[in-house]
């Protein structure tokens, strides 16, 4: 299991990775003592990556810093080094994932962010994952404003083999959403993944949509929504954490699923997320299909960004 995961992230970190180390490979086979071109090095290729400029600066400056100590003797340890003050950052935003306390069945998930980001591929693939440990699960498709969503998420559903609660174009998504519960409790289901509409923070009648859903999911189950997952596209890089900042705010986000990161060498933007947004990834996409998304793993990540190739 370990083994597919890591070599699907290999491939997924594959165009960061390359660029990252095309960059800073020189600085870091090298031995003998660090020169400054080193940790400059080093600072070009993260914000290359769009880990972000005050960020890259940052570890560039923690970097230097270590040299005088002397906590990093020679170039050798640079990369170590490095990987350290990664992982540190990325551990220190996550928390564990909430307990699931009795009267609080079905767990709802909400899936939010704005357009064409993965949000329905991820409910699917996120449906498949928990049907695969052994959970029963209902999707729900909240996107009713265009009819082809429910086409797209009936489609997966129908693949996956689990069922999906949907309503006619139009309706109200926090009815879709109830209805989803209700069945659910019915089932003794364990899990209801919410498929939401893209929409812009800036556009309040959708925030508005959202807030309802999250009402009425809070009145249905105690405890809900338990995730709000925001679904940020890789490849828009940086631009995502501005955007993500104000809608995090309002939607009450909880952790965020970075996708097409198989399509991107901005896999930086997971460090600048940490950074930014204090929120820790739950899950990365590095792919189209079901079985393409992983558990995002601090260390895992920042071995296959930084392994020697
Ligand atoms: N390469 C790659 N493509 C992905 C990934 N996740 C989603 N996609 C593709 O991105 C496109 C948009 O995905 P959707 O799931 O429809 O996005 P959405 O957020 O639901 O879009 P809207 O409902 O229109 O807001 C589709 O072509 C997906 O196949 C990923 O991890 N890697
Ligand atoms: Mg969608």
């Amino acid at each position: 299991m370990t083994r597919t995961i890591l070599a699907k992230l290999k491939r997924g970190l594959f165009m960061t990775h390359t660029e990252f180390l095309e960059k800073v490979g020189e600085a870091f086979r090298r031995t003998g003592p660090v020169e400054e071109w080193h940790i400059d090095r080093v600072e070009e290729a993260l914000i290359a990556a769009d880990t972000g400029v005050s960020l890259s600066l940052r570890l560039a400056a923690e970097l230097k810093e270590a040299v005088r100590s002397g906590e990093i003797e020679n170039a050798e340890q640079l990369r170590p080094a490095l990987r350290q003050r990664l992982v540190g950052l990325l551990k220190s935003v996550e928390h564990p994932f909430p307990a699931e306390a009795p009267g609080e069945r079905p767990r709802v998930t909400l899936l939010v962010g704005v357009n064409g980001t993965g949000k329905t591929t991820t409910a699917a693939k996120l449906a498949k994952r928990y049907h695969d440990a052994g959970r029963t699960v209902l999707l729900a498709a909240a996107d009713t404003f265009r009819a082809a969503a429910v086409e797209q998420l009936q489609y997966w559903a129908d693949r996956i083999g689990v069922p999906l609660v949907h309503q006619g174009e139009g309706a109200d998504p926090a009815a879709v959403v109830f209805d989803a519960i209700a069945r659910a409790k019915a089932r003794n289901a364990d899990d209801v993944l919410v498929d939401t509409a893209g929409r812009l923070h800036t556009r309040a009648n959708l925030m508005k949509e959202l807030e309802k859903v999250r009402r009425v999911a809070a009145r249905e189950v105690a405890g809900a929504p338990h995730d709000v997952l925001l679904v940020l596209d890789a490849t828009t890089g940086s631009n995502g954490i501005e955007q993500a900042q104000r809608f995090g705010a309002t939607a009450g986000v909880t952790g965020v699923v970075l996708t097409k990161l198989d399509g991107t060498a901005k896999g930086g933007v997971i460090l600048a997320i940490a950074e930014g947004l204090g929120l820790p990834v739950r899950w990365v996409g590095v792919g189209e299909g079901e079985d393409d998304l992983l558990p995002f793993d601090p260390e895992e990540f920042v071995d296959a960004l930084l392994a020697a190739s």
